[in-house]
């Protein structure tokens, strides 16, 4: 039998209600925290079967590009804009490479909080300033790279009434664990092994909190080993030092000296995994091949937790059928240069059906 409401009408679905309402025991909250959410989280795990079948394993991606400003950032925004309106902040503030002004400039609005963004200069993906403009945030590009503005925004917490909201602000990596809340609920357990790309090594460490908070509460019964991947050319975890200029590609995780440096490494050796490079070739092979064979774009930084399973294959000592999820981070749509310089970009035609069946050759 359906289901009836109260006036005698079938009984809606309980939709998705964001990070905070649907993991409010677990989050820094009480009932005078004003809850700024755009119903972020509750992402798509897509099978993949191509991968699965290449590396040996059931694969699962993590669409963290449906997401509403199309990153993981979101999930850590949410908490962290609703706990800086709770404490009666005016402006919020962050250093970005592109995804976080993106999503501080859309949950700031959302709040009625001034925010300001700093972003190295010529080196964000077009999708992500669109973004971050959009919204109505104040945008500075810095001559400099991600690193030194993040150094500049610290110090501008300390000095001017605003609230940083990069992700050494802690209210952020309590949103970010959520996703880990969401791979157990989902596949009924944790899994076996975690691929997630490694930038200023935010959301590693959250995933990580995240599983461990949620095996404490008894929701999990194990720990995934956790697999983080750095671009080869900013690869200061794997390098052991900070890297001064940070190349890559995937301008995302263009980082050199992350800011939670410490909990990745944590996560990596508590866990049995560890953190590795790949290549900017890595990279992009695997952006193409999650793009033609399973039909996820992403964006370059993304795929590095892709790249990197491709290229170290499973750790060794699992059981039988292990289960692997990668975390694809943000949308593909925000990096369309990278897109259009993958591919060979059509020429015209006449518009003429003579001409579209000599081009189709079907
Ligand atoms: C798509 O937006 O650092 O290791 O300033 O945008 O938690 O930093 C973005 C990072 C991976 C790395 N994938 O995550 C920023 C920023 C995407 C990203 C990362 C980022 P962290």
């Amino acid at each position: 039998m359906t289901p009836v409401g109260e006036a005698g009408a079938p009984a809606a679905r309980q939709p998705w209600r964001g990070v905070i309402e649907e993991y409010r025991e677990f989050l820094p909250v009480s009932e005078a925290t004003p809850v700024v959410t755009l119903l972020e989280g509750g992402t798509p795990l897509v099978p993949a079967p191509r991968l699965s079948e290449r590396v040996g394993a059931r694969v699962l991606l993590k669409v963290e590009g449906a997401n509403p400003t199309g990153s993981f950032k979101d999930r850590g925004m949410t908490v962290a804009i609703s706990k800086a309106a709770e404490q009666g902040a005016k402006a919020v503030v962050c250093a970005s490479t592109g995804n976080t002004s993106a999503s501080a400039a859309a949950f700031a609005a959302r709040a009625g909080l001034t925010c300001a963004v700093l972003i190295p200069e010529g080196h964000i993906a077009l999708g992500k300033l669109a973004q971050a403009l959009i919204h109505g945030a104040k945008v500075l590009q810095v001559r400099g790279n991600f690193d030194q503005a993040l150094t500049i925004v610290r110090e501008l917490g300390e000095r001017a009434p605003v609230t940083v909201v990069n992700s050494v602000n802690p209210f952020r990596i309590e949103g970010q664990k959520s996703g880990a809340f969401e791979l157990v609920d989902a596949l009924g357990d944790a899994p076996d092994v975690h691929c997630i790309p490694v930038g200023n090594a935010g959301n590693i460490t959250a995933y990580w909190k995240g599983y461990l908070e949620y095996r404490e509460a008894g929701r999990s019964t194990r720990l995934p080993r956790m697999l983080g991947f750095q671009a080869a050319g900013a690869a200061p975890i794997v390098a052991g030092h900070p890297i001064e200029r940070p190349e890559t590609v995937a301008t995302a995780i263009r980082i050199g000296n992350p800011a939670s440096w410490y909990g990745a490494t944590a996560a990596a050796a508590e866990s049995g995994g560890g953190i590795a490079a790949v290549t900017d070739e890595q990279i992009l092979a695997a952006y193409r091949f999650l793009a033609t064979e399973e039909s996820v774009f992403c964006e370059p930084a993304s795929a590095a937790s892709v790249a990197g399973l491709l290229a170290t294959g499973l750790p060794d000592g699992l059981g039988p059928a292990p289960t692997v999820v990668c975390v694809l981070t943000g949308h593909g749509l925000k990096d369309p240069d990278i897109a259009i310089s993958q591919i060979s970009v059509p020429t015209a035609i006449d518009a003429e059906l003579g001409a579209v069946l000599a081009e189709l050759a079907l």
